[in-house]
């Protein structure tokens, strides 16, 4: 029997003895202040039903609620606690940083610390600008690349969510899809013409569009693993295929790694895969929890930025020393203690107890896995790209959402959304997160 976690039914009503105010009480004030009392949407729980918990404080892999529940956490702030929450170190070297100022405006050592921590771990990456946030980071990637190319049009793939650029939310994934308008209102058709979408996994599809386009496309961004319509394994050589044409027809290819990056290994998936993008963006882990983006490549196309070349873009906050500090942290951190075969061990023993736990029941599950990451589809068959992501049982994976939570293991709130694993999950915390989701998969 795994080490048993102290943990208490999940009752969002339940006013604990030791806090001033309950998780329902704090959304029904925030309802009255900010839409749909989020920050972003996807934390709504529109998707899963119920109203979200608060979170007071979190460390390693748990969160702790305004509700005094103690749970499991399967998000890690949706992909940056790589190291668990509230790392030591981290914390440590944001202590350090703070003691100095939070932002000077000015070049600051800590910048050209993680440019060459960036340039050193991701393959492709010859210059970087630091930014601050994902979604800054593929904004200013495509912009770029347009500027590079002297061409309007972009290809995305259904259902890759690239953060929310006007020109990117179209057929998006993530909290578009997981609310049900992947086409976000208030995007002029005019933007929305210069984006074509197609489907993932489908090289007949790419080779259609490029027949008549390929000579007006600036850029085919992709998530090269796409996490934001549940996890999507690509069909072996279809990346090189990706490669291969943008090669051929001048397109600049673009890596959105914001989420893989430094997760499914050091370098990426490009590392993984062996693959090399012109551009990539990164995010999330690269701040260390703490507000941070980043685009890099080919120093060629990245001196074209401003104030070298003719493309704008810019950021007050942008090389923050906090942020960099924690960065430069949660980066030495993976490069020492290098968690990767960890993952893929923990990885597994979740997929694994997940589909046996399914096979017993006689329902169809995929569990695609990689790494930290992995998903769950309720799918007769491996779902291969957007269209399949849609037509899985979510309903099911709600289900099972609230199962676990319930006992106090926390997925994210969408089944178009991935599960993080954290270097913190190792030992009890994975064991007993497999005990649930298994009992939670044959209590449906
Ligand atoms: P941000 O602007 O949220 O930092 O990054 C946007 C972004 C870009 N690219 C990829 C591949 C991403 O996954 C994201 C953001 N991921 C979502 C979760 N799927 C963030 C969660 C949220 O929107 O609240």
């Amino acid at each position: 029997m795994c080490g048993v976690l102290r943990l208490r039914a999940m009752d969002n009503q339940q006013q604990s003895t030791n806090h001033s105010r309950s998780s329902s009480q704090l959304f029904e004030r925030a309802k009255q202040l900010i839409p749909g009392g989020v920050n972003s949407p996807v934390r709504a729980f529109r998707s899963v039903g119920g109203s979200p918990f608060f979170t007071e404080r979190a460390s390693g892999a748990h969160l702790y609620t305004a509700d005094g529940n103690e749970l499991i956490d399967f998000v890690c702030t949706w992909g940056p606690a790589i190291h668990g929450h509230n790392d030591p170190d981290i914390a440590a070297a944001i202590g350090k940083a703070l003691k100095n100022g939070t932002s000077f405006g000015t070049p600051n050592p800590y910048e050209v610390e993680m440019a060459e921590l960036i340039v050193d771990m991701v393959p492709s990456v010859e210059k970087v600008r630091m930014c601050n946030s994902g979604t800054e980071a593929t904004m200013s990637a495509i912009r770029l690349a347009r500027g590079y190319t002297k061409r309007d049009k972009i290809i995305k793939f259904a259902g890759c969510y690239h953060g929310h650029v006007d020109s990117l939310l179209v057929k998006a994934g993530s909290g578009a899809l997981t609310l049900g308008y992947p086409d976000s209102a208030g995007i002029p058709s005019s933007f929305a013409a210069e984006t074509i979408v197609v489907e993932f996994n489908d090289p007949d599809a790419l080779r259609a569009v490029l027949n008549e386009h390929a000579a007006n496309v600036a850029a085919i961004i992709v998530e090269p693993f796409p996490a934001n319509c549940g996890l999507i394994l690509p069909d072996a050589h279809y990346l090189a295929f990706l490669r291969d044409q943008c090669t051929q027809h001048g397109i600049v290819l673009i890596f959105d790694e914001v989420m893989t990056g430094f997760r499914l290994a050091a370098g990426g998936v490009q590392e993984r895969v062996g693959i090399t993008p012109d551009l990539t963006a990164l995010g999330k882990i690269i701040g260390g929890g703490l507000p941070v983006g980043a685009f890099g490549g080919k120093a060629e196309i990245m001196d074209y930025l401003a104030p070298l070349g003719p493309v704008y873009q810019a950021g007050t906050l942008s090389g923050n020393p906090l942020a960099m500090a924690a960065g430069i942290a949660a980066l030495k951190k993976l490069k020492t203690n290098n968690p990767y075969p960890l993952f893929e061990k923990l990885g597994m023993t979740i997929r694994n107890a997940l589909i046996n736990a399914a096979i017993e029941k006689g329902m169809p599950l995929q569990v695609p896995q990689v790494g930290s990451m992995f998903a769950l589809f309720f799918s007769e068959s491996p779902v291969r790209n957007y269209t399949d992501a849609i037509n899985s049982h979510t309903e099911r994976f709600t289900q099972l959402f609230r199962y676990a939570l319930d006992h106090g293991v926390y997925l994210p709130p969408s089944a178009y959304e991935t599960c993080f694993i954290c270097t913190a999950h190792d030992g009890s915390d994975i064991e007993r997160a497999a005990e649930v989701l298994a009992a939670g998969i044959k209590a449906m």
